[in-house]
């Protein structure tokens, strides 16, 4: 892959729905933000709107390293959308039905990007995301099916089958991120393994997207 430049970044991110894996983040990094994560899951598996109501997530979702490779792709400024937090404890079944992130939000294709950092290794043992390459171009029926171990509020699903057999797993090591696009077809499985999982997500929209139900914030005014 191509990711040192921002063309290449692009051509990727056009091609598959998604790029990774880009380092963002030191060791001593990850340290600060998992150990902040972990204290405002305070044993949830899920948190949000961090970056509205701490000044780490804030931080974090501004960190310039984060917000440069996103601007690249954007080819242009963004504004800071939504955070969210997932944590898979080990042995766990919690899991992330196969979706669209567009299936439960009323934005445009091309104006919605999502940052996945992974503030601990993230491999196929422990439930990293799945992304399924090129499938960004169609919008596809969801259906909310919520039980107790999907990670996503309604548990938004595709109806019917996904042929999964080209799915990617993203695998990540703690300090580097995935980005991907509002319409590609992702998941995750359960945690089959010791070690936890834990990614902080960043939903940016490009500066000019309006939205009127929660502040937009400038990552360059943190
Ligand atoms: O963390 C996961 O397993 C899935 C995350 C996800 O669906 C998303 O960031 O859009």
């Amino acid at each position: 892959m191509l990711l040192s430049t921002a063309a290449g970044l692009r051509a990727q991110f056009d091609a598959d729905g998604f790029v990774f894996p880009l380092s963002v983040l030191t060791d001593g990094e990850v340290v600060r933000y998992r150990a902040e994560a972990e204290k405002a899951l305070d044993g949830a598996s899920t948190t949000h709107r961090l970056h509205l109501e701490t000044e780490w997530g804030r931080a974090l979702a501004s960190h310039p390293a984060i917000v440069e490779a996103v601007e690249e792709l954007a080819d242009g400024p963004v504004r800071i959308w939504g955070t969210l937090v997932l944590r898979k404890e080990p042995w766990s079944g919690s899991y992330v039905s196969w979706h669209q992130d567009s299936a439960y939000r009323t934005i445009g294709a091309d104006a919605l990007f999502s940052a996945w950092i992974a503030l601990t290794d993230s491999s196929a043992s422990n439930g990293c995301m799945r992304a399924i390459p090129g499938s960004h171009r169609r919008r596809l029926p969801h259906v909310n099916a919520a039980d107790g171990e999907n990670l996503l509020s309604h548990g938004q699903r595709i109806v019917g089958d996904v042929d999964a057999s080209h799915a990617v797993d993203l695998v990540l090591r703690a300090g580097e991120m995935s980005l991907h696009h509002i319409d590609v077809v992702h998941s995750s499985a359960p945690n089959r393994s010791e070690v936890p999982r834990l990614g902080f997500v960043v939903r940016y929209v490009r500066a000019g997207f309006e939205w009127s139900e929660w502040p937009l914030v400038d990552p360059h005014e943190s």
